[in-house]
């Protein structure tokens, strides 16, 4: 999702984590993707890894709640846990989604403080550790990327409304901008002058009240990793994933649309909204389909996600084509 992404990036190709991995996923009738080129240097499947098996598949493996099968209220399988956190996009930390995990896995996500401000009446920071004890939940989202694949991820975490109830928004209020951490000694990837850092999102005041969007701080039951955007980030499962911002240390309520990074990379690809639409077709590739991550073949992608019922009606009298 660079300017000139690899053909890698956006093509359906084949990926193995590990034998075992790939064993257990095609016992699913799942697959895998990512094709020749990743293969050879698939890091995380190279030697067996003591990752924990909690994956949809892995249920009975291990018994009891934690390793369950999750699935979405499409009844799609949650893709594991070595799958989730071993194909990432995290440009601060690299633009190879299996170097992700390898490269920010020390990555130190404590102490860590959210600031929260602009046109609020309560403004306030709030530390990791207060966020975390807002009443948090699962929620088994998909996740579809721009570049045509998707995951579906057990999340953990507490709507956005909760957070922005707390500091009560001006009436003058009507965008949510987030920001990730700008610190380029620990995030290398932020020097790279390819990209505006840090990494800036928005969403529009009523998107961002919207249940289905939630802060998460972990996954699987388990506290954030680093590649998934620890401590907390952002899941709006109706969008493009890019929207989904990582490592946030602050959110502003403001009057005007943000800019985020990727508009400012490349308007005339990524917009604001970003909706999931497969009748839009990004301009070097159709979204009319992805691949799902473990599964051969590729899905239909779904208005919105497939999470229309909740969401359609915020964009009533708007042209989503215009929208991209
Ligand atoms: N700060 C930041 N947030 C980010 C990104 C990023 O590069 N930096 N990548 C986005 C993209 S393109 C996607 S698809 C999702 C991927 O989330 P995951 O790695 O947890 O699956 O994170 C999004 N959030
Ligand atoms: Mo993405």
């Amino acid at each position: 999702m660079n300017n000139a992404p690899k053909s890698s990036e956006i093509t359906p190709k084949e990926l193995f984590y590990s034998r075992r991995q790939f064993l257990k996923t095609a016992g699913l009738a799942a697959g895998a993707l990512a094709g020749a080129s990743i293969l050879a240097g698939c890091a995380p499947g190279a030697s067996p890894t003591p990752a924990p098996t909690l994956g949809a598949s892995s249920a009975g493996a291990a018994g009891a709640d934690a390793t369950a099968a999750k699935m979405d209220e499409l009844g799609d399988p949650a893709n594991e846990f070595e799958a989730i956190t071993n194909y990432n996009n995290f440009y601060e930390f690299s633009t190879d989604k299996q170097a992700v995990a390898p490269q920010s896995k020390n990555f130190v996500t404590s102490p860590w403080q959210v600031e929260v401000g602009g046109l609020v009446n309560r403004p306030g920071i709030f530390d990791i550790d207060a966020l975390r004890k807002f009443d948090h939940e699962e929620r088994v989202y998909r996740l579809r990327c721009v570049e045509a694949w998707s995951m579906v991820i057990p999340w953990w975490g507490f709507p956005l409304r909760k957070l922005l109830e707390q500091v009560e928004p001006a009436s003058a209020a009507k965008y949510v901008r987030f920001e990730t951490l700008y610190d380029p000694g620990r995030m290398p990837g932020q020097n790279s002058a390819w990209y505006q850092w840090p990494y800036v999102e928005g969403l529009r005041l009523d998107e961002a009240m919207n249940d289905l969007a939630i802060l998460a701080t972990g996954l699987y039951g388990e506290d954030l990793l680093p590649q998934n955007g620890a401590p907390i980030r952002l899941v709006a499962p109706w969008k493009y994933g890019f929207k989904s911002i990582k490592s946030i240390v602050r959110i502003d309520l403001v009057e005007e649309q943000p800019t985020s990074l990727w508009m400012a990379a490349s308007p005339r690809e990524y917009g604001f909204y970003a909706n999931v639409n497969p009748d839009v077709d990004h301009p070097r590739w159709s979204q009319r389909s992805e691949r799902r991550i473990g599964e051969l073949g590729r899905r239909e992608t779904l208005p919105f996600n497939g999470y229309g019922e909740q969401v359609a009606h915020l964009y009533a009298g708007m042209n989503l084509r215009a929208n991209y």
